[in-house]
């Protein structure tokens, strides 16, 4: 029978309608079938396409503490004291601080040198940065302000309040993930930046303060414990830490003799599988493997 047929047939029987509504109501099915086709199709696909994706799993087997080995080097804005790192296909998005020197810039990570820049107004002092949905959101230290900005251009989407201080910021890929100095991590709705849900980091029960800089990396949180070369792996469930990543030897020379110029910035290849790190106004960016480590 075909389905012309038995669509007349059925919707007759059953909804006793005559043969103008039987059309109108076929033309208005026939419509939503093609709207579905046109525009919700491909978002369902495109949405299953992502999830093939396959993170490269470079936590697990690490233990309760872990080293590194340098990949490779390249080059980094010295003039940057980075708050923000993340990386996307090639490039390398950063939020640099301070009053009056804050900028957001995107980079080639081969070149280091900024393809796009915009300054911050003077009386912010940016934090942390993180992607979402091609959307840059960066918060501010003390200002209780988060900017959303077009990844491709840099244009000002909207902002939204928060009633912290504003240091790291990461993505699970739904909520942001914000860090404020303490050892509370904040899961914030993208739009409102209203808390969903908050997240205390204990090891061994100790609570683990002065958490700055994060990477959401194989479903869990790597963070940077400001004025440290630490890193923390921590469980996003329960809040322990399941790894204590120790990066000392990574800072230039140049910086070691100058107070605040830590480790700071975090980005993650999660199709290339590679981790990035550098710290504030160094000249390197590093790609690192982690490793266990006995000591
Ligand atoms: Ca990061």
């Amino acid at each position: 029978m075909a389905y012309g047929t038995f669509f007349s047939l059925a919707s007759g029987k059953i909804l006793g309608m005559n043969a103008k509504i039987r059309n109108i109501l076929f033309a208005i099915i026939t419509v939503l079938v093609i709207a579905f086709l046109a525009f919700a199709l491909p978002r369902l696909l495109d949405r299953s396409k992502n999830k093939m994706i396959i993170e490269p799993d470079i936590l697990s087997g690490l233990g309760k503490k872990a080293s590194y080995e340098i990949v490779n080097m390249y080059p980094h804005d010295p003039n940057c004291y980075t708050q923000g790192l993340v990386y996307e296909d090639g490039l390398l998005y950063e939020s640099c601080g301070l009053y009056g020197e804050s900028r957001l810039r995107v980079a080639k990570l081969e070149e280091g040198e900024g393809l796009r820049e915009i300054s911050i107004h003077d009386k912010y002092f940016a934090e942390g940065l993180a992607l979402l949905d091609d959307q840059l959101t960066m918060l501010t230290w003390r200002e209780g302000t988060a900017f959303v900005y077009q990844k491709d251009n840099f244009e000002q989407i909207s902002t939204f309040n928060y009633s912290t201080e504003g240091w790291g910021l990461t993505t699970d890929g739904k909520a942001l993930i914000m860090s404020d100095g303490s050892n509370t991590l904040y899961w914030m709705d993208p739009k409102s930046g209203l808390v969903v849900n908050e997240l205390h980091v204990t090891l061994g029960g100790y609570p683990m303060s002065q958490l700055n800089e994060l990477e959401f990396v194989n479903g869990e949180i790597l963070a940077n414990v400001y004025l440290t070369d630490m890193v923390l792996r921590i469980d996003p469930i329960s809040g322990e830490v399941l790894t204590q990543i120790d990066l000392s030897g990574l800072m230039p020379e140049a910086n070691k003799a100058k107070l605040g110029e830590v480790l700071n910035g975090i980005a993650w290849d999660k199709e290339g599988g590679r981790l990035f790190v550098t710290g504030k106004n160094w000249d390197v960016l590093y790609e690192i493997k982690l490793v266990p480590s006995n000591s």
